[in-house]
């Protein structure tokens, strides 16, 4: 009996519910070395929650089942987001977290696919999509109905790589393959630098459905994702408008979202002002 698999009908508060651990599990991890990526995991962690505990069919005792869907996180660099996810789900130990991004942690602050649950090394941008490709080229010709869902950024996007594999996607046919653009605004240290809107268009334009959404909103992220589940011969790209630091005041009003770094102090202090949101949402 597999623990997750697709129902119909989501229960919105519980995904909620999951993607507020998944902030909890990013704080406790960004505390353990003083800093992390942590704006663009939060920013993610309503997909993550939406995807682990709703669309993705997998089994946490048996990762490398030929069967599973794959998460494929383009961004290394996000990794802190998965680790979360993992940890949610039963795949790493909750307790392994606070090891993030120190010496000889397997929680790397870019992911290693040595690492249980991870799809790919994800730390040089550009290469998700082209990898997610090939995966679900390979599937369909072991005759697997897995699918295959990459995340991958609006930096990315201004690399001619994600075109190319955007335009052999939709080629292809590969409509068991979902893209997740996460257009959080930011690239390092600040705005994205090339002007890729508008977003939607483009996509379109490469053959592919596409919604856009609200990235931090659960009924609009299921909601996409139900619709991604059509064969209709098209890939799927989900278009993200996400906010850096989403669900944490503190960094969400921070100039610093790509990176964030603070004393352990201040990090208490975040930690306790977000229980405390949580707590007056209940
Ligand atoms: C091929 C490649 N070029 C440059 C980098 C350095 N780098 C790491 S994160 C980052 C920002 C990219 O923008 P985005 O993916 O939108 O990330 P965000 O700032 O939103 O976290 C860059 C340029 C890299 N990891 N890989
Ligand atoms: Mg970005």
């Amino acid at each position: 009996m597999l623990r997750n698999s697709p129902p119909g009908d989501a229960d919105i508060g519980t995904l909620e519910g999951r993607a507020t651990n998944l902030r909890r599990h990013m704080l406790t991890m960004a505390r353990g070395q003083g800093a992390g990526y942590i704006g663009q995991g939060l920013g993610i962690a309503d997909t993550l929650a939406a995807l682990y505990f709703h669309e993705l069919r997998y089994d946490p005792s048996d990762v490398t089942w030929a069967e599973r869907d794959r998460f494929l996180l383009s961004t290394g660099h996000y990794s802190i987001a998965l680790w979360a996810a993992l940890a949610e789900a039963g795949i790493l130990p909750v307790n392994e977290l606070s090891t993030y991004g120190a010496d000889d942690s397997r929680l790397e602050m870019s992911t290693l696919d040595t690492t249980p649950g991870v799809e790919l090394i994800g730390g040089s941008l550009g290469h998700g999509l082209g990898q997610a490709v090939g995966q679900a080229l390979g599937l369909r010709l072991q005759k697997s109905v897995a699918r295959v869902f990459v995340e991958l950024s609006d930096g990315e996007m201004q690399e001619g790589s994600t075109w190319e594999a955007a335009m052999s996607a939709s080629h292809f046919k590969l409509d068991g393959l979902v893209a997740l653009v996460d257009c959080n605004g930011i690239q390092a240290d600040g705005p994205v630098v090339l002007d890729m809107e508008p977003v939607a268009d483009k996509w379109r334009a490469f053959g592919w459905d596409v919604s856009e959404i609200d990235g931090n909103d659960m009924n609009a992220i299921v909601g996409a994702l139900m619709l991604a589940r059509s064969q209709n011969g098209k890939p799927t790209a989900i278009i993200l408008r996400t906010l850096p630091g989403k669900g944490v005041a503190r960094i969400e009003a921070s100039e610093k979202a790509h990176f964030f770094r603070v004393d352990v102090k201040e990090w208490d202090g975040i930690i306790a002002d977000f229980e405390q949101s949580v707590g007056a949402k209940q």
